[in-house]
């Protein structure tokens, strides 16, 4: 029997999300990787699920292949769903969903500007300085804002692992990538150490592939080359 959930996804900070929360979970799940090179989250059948030709997106065969897009609504879905890294109380959970929220609207927004303004406009020719500077100062910022909150919490919301940790994580843990520095914030330093060594995170981090460039190990240079390349029609003559 085919597992409820299929999602499509790419190995991207977006993309981890729901892998990771489907992999600590347990449940199992079709995956059925998205190809950026070839374009496929813009082709009509995928624009169908996803009307912003974006990944994540989950089709849920359990409830009449209802279909859900944006990682944070996802998240959230799956989180009522199977019960689990949402609490029911009220107050715990919109402390979740406001960290949901800020991790949707600012953690990833800013950190993906930052990627972008260094990993793929300056390769391309663009160099942006102003761009860069604003991108990293702001997600700095933020992170410095995560790392308020994670003094004296092992978690976002107290001690329980939740959606808003699973969104979270993949953005900030990918600073080296964006170039943003973490010195001196001990507490998102060791939530990072706290959620890497989850066995779940792991697995997760290898599908649909794993891309050691992102969590600042192994050699980026391949993996840049091949990204920069994917924009380069982004760049005006
Ligand atoms: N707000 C959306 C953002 C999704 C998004 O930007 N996905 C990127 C990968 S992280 C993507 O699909 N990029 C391909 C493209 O822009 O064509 C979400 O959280 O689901």
């Amino acid at each position: 029997m085919a597992a409820d959930i299929h999602l499509y996804s790419a190995a991207t900070m977006n993309g981890y999300k729901p892998i990771i929360f489907l992999e600590e979970a347990g449940v199992s799940y079709d995956l059925t990787p998205i190809d950026f090179s070839k374009q496929e989250q813009k082709a009509d059948w995928y624009l169908e699920l996803n009307p912003n030709g974006r990944i994540p997106t989950i089709v849920d065969r359990g409830n009449d292949d209802f279909t859900v897009f944006e990682s944070g609504a996802i998240l959230w879905y799956l989180a009522e769903k199977y019960g689990q890294f949402l609490s029911d109380d009220p107050k715990p959970r919109s402390e979740t969903l406001q960290w949901l929220m800020f991790q949707m609207a600012g953690i990833g927004p800013m950190m993906g500007q930052a990627m972008y303004f260094q990993r793929i406009a300056a390769p391309n020719g663009q160099e942006e300085p102003f761009s860069i500077q604003r991108y990293v100062a702001e997600s700095r910022r933020l992170l410095e804002v995560l790392d308020r909150r994670l003094q004296g919490r092992d978690y976002l919301v107290g001690d329980a692992y939740s959606i808003a940790d699973i969104a979270t994580y993949p953005w900030a843990r990918a600073y080296p990538w964006a170039k943003v520095s973490v010195e001196g914030l001990d507490a998102l330093q060791a939530w990072f150490a706290r959620i890497d060594g989850r066995p779940a995170v792991q697995r997760a981090l290898q599908k649909p592939k794993a891309v050691p460039a992102f969590w600042g190990a192994g050699d980026d240079s391949a993996f840049l080359a091949e990204n920069a390349a994917r924009f380069a029609g982004d760049v005006k003559a």
